[in-house]
């Protein structure tokens, strides 16, 4: 079964970003988008018993993988930031699939042209608001905090590495801030009415002992269950884009973390889908 791959247009589109030159630890999420569609015809059903939905009966294409330039981060970004721009003015919604997690900063910025009071529900082990990593203002450690350079709102959710200045920030700066494990979603709809959300969902945010594949492990994450049952409840949001990140298949050698991570995108593109 098949559930991405089968047609190449949709009102609901996704979108392979191999995204993959800030990784500060284990490269790879080049690989995510090629692995997961390969996984998505073998081995993943198109229903999801969580969400009482079927990715067969939704409007959903595949536009297969972005080219972007190795060693240009820049012209990597403006590429992303373009095609998603121009996706979002054809009224489609869209998830970028990586791909390491800076893509989020080109994706977010192409949304808040649509959707000025936009607000980033970041889902992740790291907070990733360094004003700097290594010299780098532009990184999959700092994309959060480039993210709120543009105005954006955010949520954080689930995460349980960093630094104490960072966690600073967030607490003082986010809407809605709750590290270690996932809230309730009913405690996120209070915070976020029905203003338009953009999921970025961090795959690391998942404990390492059922996704290793990823770029940067972190122990002390949530179980599956845990995340796909988080990921329900936000089906009462205004989600209007979203992204899944930093997924690393070739790291593990089971194949499972990439199993996972297909597992996660059925989950997102049929949040999207909603009415
Ligand atoms: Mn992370």
């Amino acid at each position: 079964m098949r559930f991405i791959g089968t047609k190449e247009d949709g009102r609901v589109v996704v979108l392979g970003v191999p995204l993959d030159v800030t990784t500060s630890f284990r490269p790879g999420t080049r690989f995510a988008p090629s692995e997961v569609r390969r996984i998505s015809f073998d081995a993943i059903e198109s229903y999801s018993p969580y969400l009482d939905a079927d990715i067969e009966e939704c409007d959903v294409g595949d536009l297969g993988d972005l080219e972007l330039p190795f060693g240009n981060v820049t012209g990597a970004l403006d590429i992303i930031e373009r095609e998603v721009s121009r996706l979002l003015e054809r009224g489609k919604r869209v998830v970028c699939f990586g791909g390491e997690h800076l893509l989020s900063l080109a994706a977010v910025k192409a949304h808040l042209d649509v959707y000025p009071d936009i607000v980033v529900l970041h889902v992740d082990a790291h907070t990733d608001l360094r004003d700097e990593y290594l010299g780098e203002r532009l990184s999959h450690a700092t994309v959060l905090r480039r993210i709120v350079d543009l105005g954006a709102d955010f949520c954080q959710v689930g995460v349980r590495s960093g630094t104490r200045e960072e966690f600073a920030f967030a607490s003082d700066r986010a809407l809605f801030f709750h590290p270690f494990s996932l809230p309730d979603a009913g405690r996120l709809s209070e915070v976020l009415g029905g203003r338009p959300v953009y999921l970025s969902l961090d795959v690391d945010v998942l404990d390492p002992s059922c996704c290793p594949g990823v770029g940067t492990p972190e122990p002390g994450g949530v179980m599956y269950s845990e995340l796909v049952g988080f990921l329900a409840g936000l089906s009462g949001l205004n989600l209007v884009g979203a992204d899944v990140v930093e997924l690393c298949p070739l790291v593990d050698s089971t194949g499972n973390s990439a199993v996972v991570g297909a597992s996660l995108l059925r989950e997102v593109i049929l949040l999207l889908c909603a009415p």
